[in-house]
């Protein structure tokens, strides 16, 4: 099987199976953990934080931003197909009691005056506006690169507004290989950032959250409460850390390999590639084959390729570490295979 559903599915390279044997490990809950202690200050230093903690997974980096930053009844502002929104089950319903308010994006990026005219005055009947999401990449957007620009733009109307902005990174150092821009040009337009090092980075669990010294004290009792204060952490931080200082340089590999498979797809008439293919993830619509998501991956399954549907008609392939070249080529004739099959 050829897995493209997610950069995910990454399995931890020898090194970091090694680096998790030969950990050297305490119990975190007392501080005693090494191994995560140099995680969490490695990753502050690389995203230009005052401090950093190293959380479970995304969502649970997500979650706990959004705990520390808000109180119940506030609203926070977001893109209305980020993930925070679309793919986390209500957390921040469930969790935070905030209510979100959805701003429609253009390739995953929020018009700064419309983030702008979404925060909310004073007045008792509003509820207060407590934080600003940026998600980069966009998952939903095709894994587009929202432009350092951008971010800019809204850092500055959250900071007239005395609003925190959190980002969104599960994917950032792919915005960040893929534009050619340090990581820290993106982070400085935010008071809070979660990357994901269990995604194209291949670690085989986690994320960190950063942001300042009093932000990461907050957050570890979030984490504390929901059930992340772990003990010999040290064994999964350790592959955390290869992740974080090696594999960072290669994801260009993974977006040369997913512009090649977009190229490939391309010539396979009538499908149609909607996204812009920034970074890793190509997104197909298949509805002029006459074909929903669902029958097209399960046709893919078929003949061993594993991907995601993305809408009634869409389909998500993402490139990974754990596919080269010569599987993208599989792929492409895969696809071909399949499509004149239903001519
Ligand atoms: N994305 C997953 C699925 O949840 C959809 C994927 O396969 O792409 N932020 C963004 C932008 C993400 O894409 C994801 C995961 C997360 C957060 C959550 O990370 P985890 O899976 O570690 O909770």
């Amino acid at each position: 099987m050829i897995d493209v559903r997610s950069d995910t599915v990454t399995k931890p390279t020898e090194e970091m199976r090694k680096a998790s044997y030969e950990a050297e490990v305490g119990d975190d809950v007392y501080g005693e953990d090494p191994t995560v202690t140099r995680l969490e200050e490695k990753a502050a230093e690389i995203l230009g934080k005052e401090a950093a903690l190293f959380v479970t997974s995304g969502t649970q980096g997500n979650q706990i931003a959004v705990l520390t930053h808000c109180s119940p009844g506030n609203e926070i502002l977001l893109e209305e197909e980020s993930h925070i929104f679309y793919y986390e089950s209500g957390a921040v319903a469930a969790l935070a009691g905030v209510q979100t308010r959805t701003i429609p994006g253009v390739n995953g990026m929020m018009n700064p005056q419309d983030v702008e005219s979404a925060i909310r005055g004073e007045d008792q009947h509003f509820p207060e506006t407590g934080l600003i999401c940026i998600e980069n990449t966009h998952n939903r957007a095709g894994g587009a690169v929202v432009p350092v620009s951008n971010m800019a733009e809204i850092y500055e109307v959250a900071q007239r507004y005395s609003i925190p902005v959190h980002v969104d990174g599960a994917r950032l150092f792919n915005a960040a290989a893929s534009s050619g821009i340090p990581i820290q040009e993106f982070t400085k337009h935010c008071d809070t950032v979660q990357i994901c090092l269990s995604k194209g980075l291949g670690a085989p669990v986690g994320s960190i959250i950063a942001g300042s010294n009093e932000f990461i004290k907050k957050a570890r009792k979030w984490r504390k409460r929901l059930g992340g204060g772990l003990r010999q952490v040290g064994i999964i931080a350790a592959p955390g850390l290869i992740a974080l200082t090696q594999m960072t340089e290669r994801l260009s590999e993974d977006h040369e390999n997913a512009k090649f498979l977009a190229d490939g797809l391309r010539e396979i008439s009538p499908l149609r590639i909607v996204n812009s293919v920034d970074t890793n993830i190509v997104v197909v619509d298949v509805s002029d084959l006459g074909m929903k998501a669902e029958q097209f991956v399960q046709a893919l399954k078929e003949n061993g390729v594993l991907a995601v549907t993305f809408g009634p008609t869409l389909v998500r392939l993402t490139s990974h570490f754990d596919v080269s070249r010569g599987d993208m080529e599989t792929v492409i004739s895969t696809v071909n295979a399949i499509v004149q099959s239903r001519k």
